[in-house]
């Protein structure tokens, strides 16, 4: 399942069937929680705050799951209505390293789709995970492009992203 994209992400995969009861009630008891007026949509910061108490074997590297998050946020950014965390809450259980950082790609790669830069990259650490880039970014990029033309392909991306820390 790689053809996820922020606009419209992957539908529940159908083994998802057996824990939906489990995801009804854990949304019911995240809302209970931090929407107790009833607005209909929780602010992400306090969601992330929330899941890193209670789930925090879940979680991914903070930037990686905020990132995620927000482009779960169609509706208002940095809001995450009850079907968008819905959404992001299947994503997390029975989506792939694939389909997770396969939104990032998607995302981050606008130029060529199927494809990120190598200054797509640099923009996406610089400017949306808000990091300096660190002195081995060159020689970890060259070593993650297998087919040294310039751009990763998810493939590539994901090996980037564990050797780099991302
Ligand atoms: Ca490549």
């Amino acid at each position: 399942m790689t053809e996820a994209s922020p606009s419209s992400p992957a539908p529940p995969a159908p083994a998802a069937a057996a824990s939906a009861a489990t995801s009804e009630s854990d949304l019911d008891w995240v809302y209970v929680k931090l929407d107790p007026d009833n607005t209909g949509s929780i602010p992400v910061d306090e969601f992330y705050q929330f899941i890193t108490q209670h789930e925090p074997a879940r979680q991914c590297v903070e930037h990686t799951a905020r990132y995620i998050l927000g482009l779960f946020c169609r509706t208002q950014p940095g809001r995450l209505t009850r079907s968008e965390l819905a959404a992001y809450i299947s994503l997390c259980r029975n989506g792939t390293r694939e389909d997770q950082y396969g939104l990032i790609f998607q995302d981050a790669g606008r130029r060529w789709p199927g494809w990120l830069a190598r200054d797509e990259l640099v923009r996406l650490i610089e400017d949306k995970y808000q990091q300096v880039l660190k002195p081995d970014f060159e020689d970890i990029f060259d070593n993650c492009d297998e087919d040294m033309d310039g751009r990763l392909t998810l493939a590539e991306f994901i090996k980037f992203i564990g050797i780099y820390e991302l």
